[in-house]
């Protein structure tokens, strides 16, 4: 269990390491800046502790409960001592999907059954996300959430101003693999292939499993040029990997990539998006194939 703290007040910082040290396995303390985020994305916590104090607190609070990719973590509130602000606070705070709240003085029981509470609700939905999201074979997400997700993304680049990178990958002459090694070792292939992919791709890319043995990449706030050196990157590490059948016989493969990013100002949907990002894989098969292709 991964769980998070950002505050600016030292003397719940040591509150909170003291109460928590010993009962969570990792636990990552952080004060409130720009990087906060970044921090969380990187991290990738199950549970939030946000002690709130000031307006940066709030917009921080905005973020982490509307990103795609966090406003699924629960999020524990500290308030400040309870008075006439604190109400309003409390009104306030039902406008986000919070977890709960404490308020100050919390004490150590107190703020462990809120975190036992989240706990149990982000293990079920583990489980539940893991059977209905993810490809079972490869562990990318599925074609329908990775639609709704791009979607999201769409939506956030909006709000934020945030370039959106999406990549399309395919193997290259991956019939060949199947023919010669049989059906079973193109699996393994495919399996190994999107291990390589993300534990190659920053934190925060998402890879999913678009049809057969086509890949879409999604790099949220990556512009063209970081985009080119990440796909890169990968496309070169899928080159230089070592594959093996089962019987231990070594394969080569690669991969073309195909990509397109997109801005806030245009007003492209999802399926022209992934259309352009197609259309540029299809130029990179022409073009030779193992290269990325804007
Ligand atoms: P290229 O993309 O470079 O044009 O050539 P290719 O040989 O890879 O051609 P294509 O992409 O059209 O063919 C994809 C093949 O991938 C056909 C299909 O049998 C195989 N394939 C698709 N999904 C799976 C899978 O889940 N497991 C295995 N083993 N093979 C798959
Ligand atoms: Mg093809
Ligand atoms: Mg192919
Ligand atoms: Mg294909």
């Amino acid at each position: 269990m991964n769980l998070f703290i950002c505050s600016r007040k030292q003397r719940n910082i040591r509150k909170l390491s003291d109460f928590l040290r010993d009962e969570v396995e990792n636990l990552f303390i952080s004060p409130i800046n720009n990087e906060t985020i970044d921090r969380i994305y990187k991290k990738q916590p199950d549970i939030i502790i946000l002690d709130v104090c000031g307006r940066v607190c709030w917009k921080m609070l905005e973020k982490i409960t509307r990103a795609p990719s966090l406003r699924e973590i629960p999020v524990i509130l500290i308030l400040g001592r309870k008075n006439k602000k604190t109400i309003e606070n409390i009104k306030r705070i039902c406008n986000f999907e919070v977890f709960d709240y404490v308020t100050e003085p919390f004490l150590k029981c107190e703020i462990l059954m809120k975190i036992n509470k989240a706990k149990e609700i982000v293990e079920l939905k583990k489980d539940f996300s893991r059977l209905l999201t993810k490809d079972p074979l490869t562990g990318a997400y599925q074609r329908g959430f990775l639609m709704e997700r791009i979607n999201e993304e769409l939506q956030w680049c909006n709000l934020y101003k945030e370039p959106l990178t999406i990549a399309m990958f395919d193997i290259d002459f991956f019939k060949k693999i199947n023919d010669t090694f049989g059906h079973q070792t193109g699996d393994k292939v495919l399996m190994e292939l999107i291990y390589l992919a993300h534990s190659s791709l920053p934190d925060r890319a998402l890879v999913g499993r678009y049809g057969g043995e086509e890949f879409c990449i999604l790099l949220p706030g990556t512009d063209e040029n970081l985009a080119m050196e990440v796909l890169e990157a990968f496309r070169e590490k899928v080159e230089k990997n070592d594959f093996y059948t089962f019987k231990g016989e070594k394969i080569k493969i690669t991969i073309s990539i195909g990509f397109t990013t997109y801005f806030c100002e245009d007003e492209s949907s999802v399926d022209e998006i992934i259309q352009k990002a197609d259309l540029a894989l299809y130029r990179a098969k022409q073009s030779g194939r193992n290269r990325v292709i804007l």
